[in-house]
């Protein structure tokens, strides 16, 4: 069944479109980290939209479950099949299409394939923004990032790609392609379908293609690299920041000098900006569209406001594009740095930005008692109250039996997550890391809804299944 499935799946896409061999699938089966690994029948990359439904409904009809997978840089194992051999990965990256740029409506219209950078290039071409912005942008897909919902470092001015997208177009469970692709900002005609596919990590329906927003060009920036005390005086700098800055505030994110200390350990060219050691900084950025815009004195005026509250501990304003591209490369530097130093554990965390000192205090020192040692990889989002609150292993410890104990460390994290009324997924989804443990935290009538919704839109259970929520039992499987 399967290697007729196979050879029907190439007929559809042709010889370019179909992998089959096991080096050439090595790379679509394991992620990025290679913290999760599987194994499947074929890698299906389809050409155009009619492909993908063709492809979906050829596995619909033999009962075969779909993997879809765009850049591969998810953190929670979404894009990764089972061990079964039996699953199908159906890549996005031979779709990526630009397929419309409506400069007066503020919109481009592109393939789920596209790579973000290239987004953000074909709108700064036509003098326009797309805001998301990742460390994974030269790598990860539109596709991705809606069905992740992805954040990153602009969320505090644009939003997250939720808030970016206007319309969708997907190709269902069982092969059908539901054009949504509108690009309007008012539409009352009923549920708006569009935020159930994002965030839903492929589990509803492949995305095709999308409508999204754009804005202005930015063509002011000034950059800030700032030493605090304590994680209290980023939420206060922040509040600064925003009475001072308004709206041109587009960057505020926090680091812990062992987050910093891993970069300079081990990305080439890091340099640290001052001479001595503080124990958190914050990297701040304020944009505007007015061309020659004098920002520096923005922030100026903020660190001014800020050195009085004494909030700060010292703090640098760069001097050119370069040197703020190198303050940002010390931020965008610490995911990767941190896998030099054995297993990361990560935690993508959000709690509501008031109360980020007490979480950070709280679960630290649980965590101290809990492994003495252990490494805290504290940074993130702050201006959105998102933490990645990762660990690494205590200085000479064996990785097994650091990641032994994964578990219950991460209940120490996420119990605190859950005390400060926060989630225990901030902008990485659940994937399959998440999937077992998110029942212990979210409401059970909520849960309850997603599997109605899940039956719905799936009812074979075909579509990225053990993703986001644990497979269903047929027991368990329940009309809304
Ligand atoms: P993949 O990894 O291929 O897939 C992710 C999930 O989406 C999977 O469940 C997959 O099945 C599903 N999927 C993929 N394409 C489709 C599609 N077309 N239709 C339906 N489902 C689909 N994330 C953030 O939010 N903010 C960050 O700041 C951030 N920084 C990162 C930095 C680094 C260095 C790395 C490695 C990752 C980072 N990420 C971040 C995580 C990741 O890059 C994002 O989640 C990204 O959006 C994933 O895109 P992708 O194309 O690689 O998706
Ligand atoms: C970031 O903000 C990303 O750098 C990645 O979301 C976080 O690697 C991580 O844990
Ligand atoms: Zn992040």
């Amino acid at each position: 069944m399967t290697a007729e499935l196979v050879s029907q799946l190439g007929d559809i896409v042709g010889p370019a479109g179909l992998i089959t061999d096991p080096d050439q699938m090595a790379g679509y089966l394991t992620d990025w980290r290679n913290a999760y690994a599987g194994a499947a029948a074929a890698v299906v990359r389809p050409g155009t939209t009619d492909e993908v439904a063709a492809a979906v409904a050829r596995c619909h009809a033999a009962g075969v479950a779909i993997v879809p997978q765009g850049g591969n840089t998810g953190l929670c194992g979404g894009a990764v099949p089972d061990a079964s051999g039996r699953q199908v990965v159906l890549s996005l990256n031979r779709m990526r299409r630009i397929r419309d740029l409506d400069a007066a409506n503020q919109t481009i219209t592109v393939e789920a394939g596209a790579v973000l950078q290239s987004v953000q290039e074909a709108a700064a071409a036509a003098g326009r923004l797309f805001p998301l912005s990742l460390g994974a942008q030269g790598s990860c897909t539109i596709g991705g990032n809606l069905a992740t919902n992805a954040g990153g470092t602009g969320v505090l001015r644009y939003g997250t790609m939720r808030d970016l997208t206007l319309g969708l177009e997907v190709v269902l469970p069982d092969g059908r392609i539901w054009n949504g692709l509108r690009g309007l900002r008012k539409d009352n005609t009923g549920y708006d379908l569009k935020h159930l596919f994002i965030g839903a990590e492929g589990t509803l329906g492949v995305i095709t293609a999308a409508v999204l927003k754009l804005f202005p060009a930015l063509r002011s920036r000034a950059t800030a690299w700032v030493a605090l005390p304590n994680p209290q005086a980023a939420i206060d700098l922040i509040g600064v920041f925003r009475e001072l800055a308004g709206d041109r505030l587009t960057g505020f994110e926090l680091m812990s000098r062992q987050s910093v200390e891993f970069v300079l350990r081990h990305c080439s060219g890091a340099r640290d900006p001052f001479p001595d050691h503080h124990p958190w900084y914050v990297l701040t950025e304020v944009s505007d569209t007015l061309p020659g815009a004098d920002l520096d004195a923005v922030i100026e005026a903020a660190l001014g406001e800020a050195y009085e509250r004494g909030l700060l501990a010292d703090a640098v304003v760069a001097s050119s594009p370069a040197q703020a591209a190198a303050l940002w490369a010390l931020r965008e530097g610490i995911s990767e740095a941190q896998n030099h130093e054995g297993p990361s554990l990560k935690h993508d965390i959000t709690v509501p930005v008031s109360r980020i000192p007490a979480f950070i205090a709280r679960t630290d020192r649980a965590l101290e008692a809990a492994l003495p040692g252990i490494r805290i990889v504290t940074y993130g989002h702050i201006g959105d109250g998102n933490l990645h609150h990762n660990l690494s292993k205590p200085a000479g410890a064996a990785d097994e039996e650091f990641r032994a104990r994964a578990g219950e460390l991460a209940r120490i994290i996420y119990d605190a997550t859950h005390a400060c009324e926060g989630s225990i997924s901030a902008e990485h989804g659940l994937g399959q890391s998440k999937r077992d443990i998110i029942t212990d935290y979210k409401d059970r009538h909520e849960l309850d809804l997603m599997r109605a919704l899940k039956h719905l839109f799936d009812p074979a259970g075909l579509m990225n299944p053990g993703k986001v929520l644990a497979e269903p039992s047929p027991r368990d499987r329940r009309p809304l």
